[in-house]
């Protein structure tokens, strides 16, 4: 695995570094990603599954396939593409620098492992509420789920949906703010881990390319984003991303 020298030099004199990541910096952590050939939507397509209408068609179905997804975070942990993320969140702060991480994800993942500035623009499968009373709902609902009969809301009788945006719905406007206004002044932006082809998140490296940002992706494949980015590094984010990190924290230290 070759890292960017052009990256680091980026990164040792960053002032802002913001990150995107999708599923891939889980998948070494046993989540399955989505699009790869062994990814969730090989079973199902994502508009079967991920939508209001697919939900409201089948809720049984819908919520049964996010509470397998979510018991299967009780046994995940973050990897050491996630922890590499938080420190070299503590390495761009230590020198008065910025850092925000934009995640697609929903598993929490990062946040397990140190990272302070998350922006989960695609919501949070840890949590789940009642369409049409919008009550949070709790464990015991959110468990409550039994084959034949859909996880209703204690307090209106509601259907209990998963805090996440589905395909069609707006990703929660503050946190793609935040996305967008730290793609538009960062110094360096990596992309990691995503196939950058859901939008609008897969806009923001575009968005930072524009700004004139280094843009660095890592994927062990290609992306729609390859062809645009600054650097494109081949490999996993539990190889690359410690690496990377351990790199730039000795030109640092040189520094
Ligand atoms: C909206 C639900 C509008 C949560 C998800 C035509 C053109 C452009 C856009 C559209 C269009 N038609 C429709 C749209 C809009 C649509 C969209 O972008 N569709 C795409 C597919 C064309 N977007 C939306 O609907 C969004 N909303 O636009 O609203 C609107 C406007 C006005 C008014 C109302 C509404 C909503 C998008 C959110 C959809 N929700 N999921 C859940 O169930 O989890 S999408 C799903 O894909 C996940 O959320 C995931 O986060 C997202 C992105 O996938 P990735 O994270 O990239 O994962 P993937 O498997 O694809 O790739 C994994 C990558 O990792 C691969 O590249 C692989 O090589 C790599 N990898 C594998 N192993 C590793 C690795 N990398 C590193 N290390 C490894 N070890
Ligand atoms: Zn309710």
């Amino acid at each position: 695995m070759q890292l960017s020298a052009e990256g680091i030099d980026a990164l040792v004199s960053a002032d802002s570094v913001a990150v995107l990541t999708g599923a891939g910096v889980s998948a070494e952590s046993g989540v399955p990603t989505f699009r790869d050939p062994d990814g969730l939507w090989q079973q199902f397509k994502p508009e079967e599954l991920a939508s209001m209408n697919a939900f409201l068609a089948n809720p049984e179905l819908v919520q049964r396939w996010y509470a397998e997804r979510r018991n299967l975070l009780d046994e995940v942990s973050p990897n050491a593409g996630h922890l590499a993320l938080a420190d070299l969140e503590r390495l761009v702060t230590e020198k008065g620098g910025s850092f925000h991480l934009t995640t697609q994800n929903v598993d929490g993942l990062h946040q397990a492992a140190g990272s302070n500035n998350v922006g989960e623009v695609h919501g949070s499968l840890r949590r789940s509420y009642c369409v049409d009373c919008k009550r949070k709902a709790t464990t015991k609902e959110m468990k409550s789920f039994r084959s034949g009969t859909p996880a209703r809301c204690s307090a209106c009788d509601g259907l209990i949906r998963p805090d996440v945006v589905w395909f069609g719905e707006m990703l929660p406007a503050e946190v793609l703010q935040a996305g967008e206004n730290v793609a538009r002044n960062a110094d360096v932006y990596l992309s990691v881990g995503t196939s950058a082809e859901v939008y609008p998140a897969a806009g923001l490296p575009l968005l930072a390319r524009d700004a004139g940002a280094f843009v660095m992706e890592i994927n062990p494949r290609k992306t729609a984003l390859t062809p645009y980015a600054s650097a494109s590094i081949r490999g996993t984010s539990a190889t690359v991303l410690p690496e990377l990190v351990k790199t730039l924290s000795r030109r640092l230290e040189m520094s």
